[in-house]
C-alpha cells in the first residue's frame, strides 16, 4: 500500500493531534496514513470534553448488562414520538413522576421563559400553560432510574400556524450546560394532540428534564405527565440465522432486522452524539447526514444512501447520507451486521462503537472500535480490501495475539480475493474487557488487547453502535468522489448485538 507509518497508535496520537490542527501537520502521503486509524476523530468544535472525576457521580445505578435504552414511538421525526391522542401505556395508578402537570400550582415547579397562566379550555376552573419561549422542569431524582423505561405525555396545541414547537426528554450536565441525551416530539397542530415519548432512563438518569419549548407560535399546553411504563423491548426475531456467527455464549440483546418500512427511530439516532447529538459529519468529510431519504427500509434491508446534491452550504458540500447511532447501550459482547457496500471511489461506509456519555455524565473520544471501514480511494484503498482496528491512546499498545494471514498489520486491512461491493459479507465483533476478536464471513480475522478507556485512563461509558456511509476526506476522498456512480448505499440486512452469559 502507501509507504506512510507503521505505528499504529503513534499514527493514532499524530493523526488526532492533526485533525484538531487540521492542515498544519502531516503532508503528502503521511496524510491518508493518519487519516486511515483516525476515522471518528470529532471535530473540536464538535467534541464536549467534559472531564471532570467521575468521582463527583450522581447516585445512578448502572445499567443492567442488556439495557433497553429507548424509546418506541411510532415511527415519526428524528428520535421522537410524535403518536395522537391515545391512552397511556402505563395503567393510570402508577405514580405520577412530574410536579404541577396540570399547572394547579400555577408556575410552581416550573422554570418558565415567557410564559403565561390561561384559562383551560379542557378542564373547567382548570389553568394551562401559553408558552413562547421555554417550560422547563428538572425530574427530581431518584424519579427516573437508570435501565426502566417512561412515558411523558404532554397535552399541547400550537396556538396559530407556523414552525413547530419541540416537546423533550432531556439530559444535560451540568444544569444549563449543553445536552448530552434528548429524545423529542414536535407540536404540529393547532388543535389538541396528546404526544407521547417513550424512553428508557440512561446510566446518568439524574440529570433529566422535561423542556416544553416553542418555536415560533405559542405553545399551548394543557397537561405533562411522566410514568413509569413496562420496559421497552430492545430485541426482535431474527429473521435468519444464516450468515450469523455468534460464539458460544451470548445472548441477543439488542437487534434491528430491518423488516418495517421506515427506519425505527425509537432504536436509532440519526446524528453523531458530539454537538448535542446533533454532529452531521466527522473528520474533513465531504457529506452532511440528513433525513432526505437517507434512511430507508424496504425488502428487509436498510439502506443508508448518500447522494450528490445542490446545496447552499458555505463550504460547498453537495454530499447528503445517512448514519445510524443506537439509543441502546452497552459494554462488550459480540456485535454483528449484515451487510453490502457501496459501489464507487470516494465512498466510506463503517460499522463500529464509540463510546456514550457515562454514568457521570462524561463524553469523550477515544475510545473507538471500527468493527470494519471500507474505503475505496481507487489507489491505496480498493474494493477487495476491508479496514477494521481499535482507536487507543498514544502510550497504549493493542498487541495482536492472533493475526490472520490475509490481515495487513501495517495497514489494518483484510486482503480478499473478491470485492466487498460484489456481495453481502457478515462483519462481527467479540469484544471483552481485555480484546477485540474479528470476524469477516465467521472467518476470525485478529485478536488484540484493547482497554475502553477515556484519554484521561478511566472506564468510558457504554458504547452505542454506529453504521454510517460517509463520502470524501483526506482518506476516502484522497483521489477524487465518483459522483456518476452516486447515489449509492451501504445495504443493512440486519445488525445485532449480544451480551455474553454469566
Ligand atoms: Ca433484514
Amino acid at each position: 500500500m502507501t509507504p506512510m507509518n507503521a505505528l499504529h497508535a503513534a499514527t493514532v496520537a499524530l493523526a488526532s493531534a492533526c485533525l484538531l490542527l487540521s492542515a498544519g501537520c502531516g503532508g503528502g502521503d503521511s496524510v491518508a496514513a493518519e487519516t486511515q486509524d483516525t476515522r471518528a476523530s470529532p471535530t473540536p468544535l464538535a467534541l464536549p470534553v467534559q472531564t471532570d472525576p467521575p468521582a463527583t457521580a450522581p447516585q445512578v445505578a448502572a445499567p443492567p448488562a442488556v439495557a433497553p435504552q429507548v424509546a418506541a414511538p411510532p415511527a415519526a421525526a428524528p428520535q421522537v414520538a410524535a403518536a395522537p391522542a391515545a391512552a397511556p401505556a402505563a395503567a393510570p395508578q402508577v405514580a405520577e413522576l412530574l410536579s404541577n402537570g396540570q399547572f394547579s400550582l400555577g408556575l410552581g415547579h416550573w422554570d418558565t421563559q415567557d410564559a403565561v397562566l390561561v384559562a383551560s379550555t379542557q378542564r373547567a376552573g382548570g389553568q394551562a400553560l401559553s408558552i413562547g419561549g421555554g417550560a422547563t422542569q428538572r425530574i427530581a431524582a431518584p424519579s427516573l432510574v437508570a435501565g426502566r423505561s417512561y412515558t411523558l405525555l404532554v397535552t399541547a396545541r400550537l396556538e396559530s400556524a407556523g414552525a413547530p414547537a419541540r416537546l423533550s426528554v432531556q439530559f444535560r450536565r451540568p444544569a444549563g450546560s449543553e445536552l448530552i441525551r434528548s429524545h423529542q416530539a414536535a407540536v404540529v397542530s393547532a388543535d389538541y394532540q396528546v404526544y407521547r415519548i417513550d424512553f428508557t432512563a440512561p446510566p446518568y438518569a439524574a440529570m433529566g428534564e422535561v423542556a416544553l419549548n416553542s418555536a415560533g407560535p405559542r405553545l399551548r399546553v394543557e397537561a405533562v405527565s411522566l410514568l413509569a411504563r413496562t420496559p421497552i423491548v430492545q430485541t426482535e426475531a431474527v429473521t435468519s440465522t444464516a450468515d450469523s456467527y455468534v460464539p458460544a455464549g451470548y445472548a441477543l440483546a439488542f437487534n434491528d432486522e430491518f423488516s418495517g418500512s421506515s427506519l425505527d427511530r425509537s432504536k436509532w439516532f440519526t446524528r453523531y452524539i458530539y454537538g448535542g447529538g446533533m454532529l452531521d459529519r466527522l473528520n474533513d468529510e465531504q457529506q452532511r447526514y440528513r433525513d432526505n431519504d437517507n434512511h430507508s427500509v424496504a425488502n428487509g434491508v436498510l439502506s443508508l444512501t448518500a447522494r450528490k446534491v445542490t446545496s447552499t452550504d458555505p463550504g460547498g458540500v453537495n454530499y447528503e447520507s445517512g448514519v445510524i447511532r443506537s439509543d441502546w447501550t452497552a459494554r462488550y459482547g459480540y456485535y454483528e451486521a449484515r451487510v453490502k457496500m457501496p459501489s464507487g471511489v470516494g465512498l466510506w461506509p463503517a460499522f463500529w462503537l464509540a463510546s456514550d456519555v457515562s454514568a457521570s455524565g462524561d463524553l469523550a473520544w477515544p475510545p473507538e472500535i471500527d468493527i470494519f471501514e471500507f474505503v475505496n480511494n481507487g489507489v491505496e484503498d480498493k474494493r477487495n480490501m476491508l479496514h477494521s482496528g481499535v482507536i487507543s491512546l498514544p502510550n497504549v499498545p493493542s498487541d495482536l495475539s492472533y493475526v490472520d494471514p490475509d490481515f495487513n498489520t501495517q495497514w489494518n486491512y483484510f486482503w480478499a480475493p473478491y470485492n466487498f461491493d460484489e456481495g453481502w459479507h457478515t462483519v462481527g465483533a467479540e469484544w471483552t474487557p481485555t480484546e477485540v476478536t474479528m470476524y469477516l464471513d465467521g472467518r476470525k480475522i485478529y485478536t488484540r488487547s484493547y482497554r475502553w478507556n477515556f484519554p484521561d485512563g478511566t472506564l468510558a461509558g457504554p458504547a452505542h453502535i454506529l453504521l454510517n456511509l460517509a463520502v470524501g476526506g483526506s482518506w476516502a476522498g484522497r483521489h477524487g468522489i465518483d459522483d456518476a456512480a452516486l447515489p449509492q448505499s451501504l445495504q443493512i440486512d440486519w445488525v445485532r448485538a449480544y451480551s455474553k452469559l454469566p
